[in-house]
């Protein structure tokens, strides 16, 4: 397999490329990269299969891709190693596709929890009103289909137009319940979250309060009622690992604002903050993965006899 690359190659990648033209347009212009006279098979292989993974995305409709993809360029591999190393990627790919998504937002200082799902022309205390100090329904995320949540946060945001504070908040304050939304103990400023299911909040009466004095900002994983507004910060605990977020049952919408006492309405500031839903069901358990790896590579390798023949 060195030397230059033989016409039987170029051909049977174009075959091959036209059989699968409708799901993977990028081929041909792979095949005109890589296959540019004067290049070994070899080469031609190795630039194949490292375009496709560059060009395939690694979310959503872009797994399928990804996968075909390497399958295809394993099916041309030499070597057990080099197919083994893309089933490898594969894998990666399977566990990176189990996040649904994620969505960059701006949190505004003046996005009241409290106003969450509730009607236009709300008022809260002290001057806010909805829509003008609601805080922000994340949109683009299908939160039911999510077991849990991260989230990144960058900014600082201020409770009075003077204090401004990053995503983890100042001095701790306590603050009750209003609209159907729990209280709870938090520090000022901090981003914080609600999740609702479909109904007013009001409907129904609040959960009791989360205490993030006892909690504190370091807890690896939260599971959060409906209705119940929890600490969410820069998405890191103090040693920067990346904390959990559970969805609970029934949970259709989120809405992420600041801490505050009353009076969002003169806040300022806002957290830059990107939220990445993840189906846990998606990841297989390593036992699976093994099996599916190994299966790949006998798939992989039996196509490529019958196909190099
Ligand atoms: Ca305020």
């Amino acid at each position: 397999m060195t030397g230059n690359a033989s016409p039987r190659l170029i051909s049977a990648l174009r075959k091959r490329f036209l059989e699968i033209q409708g799901r993977l347009p990028l081929s041909s212009k792979i095949l005109k990269f890589c296959s540019r006279s004067g290049k070994s098979e070899r080469t031609v292989i190795g630039c194949y299969k490292s375009k496709s993974i560059l060009k395939a995305s690694p979310r959503g409709d872009g797994f399928t891709f990804l996968t075909v993809r390497l399958l295809e360029s394993c099916i041309l591999m030499n070597s057990f190693f080099s197919c083994l190393s893309v089933v490898v990627v594969l894998l990666i790919g399977f566990a990176t596709n189990a996040q649904a998504g994620i969505v960059s937002v701006f949190v505004p200082g003046f996005a009241n929890p409290y106003l969450a799902g509730m009607p236009n022309g709300t008022t809260a205390p002290f001057g806010d009103t909805a829509p003008q100090q609601s805080p922000l329904l994340i949109v683009g995320l299908d939160i039911n289909q999510a077991s849990y949540l991260s989230f990144s946060a960058t900014g600082s945001a201020s409770y009075n137009n003077s204090s401004f504070f990053g995503p983890d908040g100042g001095f701790l304050f306590s603050r009750g319940a209003e609209n159907g939304i729990s209280g709870l103990r938090v520090t000022v400023s901090a981003l914080i979250g609600v999740f609702l299911d479909s109904r007013i909040p009001t409907t129904i009466s609040a959960p009791n309060d989360l205490d993030f004095e006892v909690l504190t900002r370091d807890f690896l994983t939260l599971s959060p009622k409906l209705k119940q507004v929890f600490f969410i910060g820069d998405g890191m605990t103090g040693s920067e690992v990346t904390q959990k977020f559970y969805v609970p049952k029934g949970a259709t919408r989120l809405f992420l604002g600041t801490a505050d006492g009353t009076q969002w309405v003169n806040n300022a500031g806002g957290f830059n903050t990107n939220i990445t839903s993840h189906d846990q069901a998606a990841i297989p358990e390593p036992a699976s993965m093994v099996i599916f790896g190994l299966g790949a590579i006998g798939f992989a390798y039996r196509n490529r006899r019958k196909f190099m023949k």
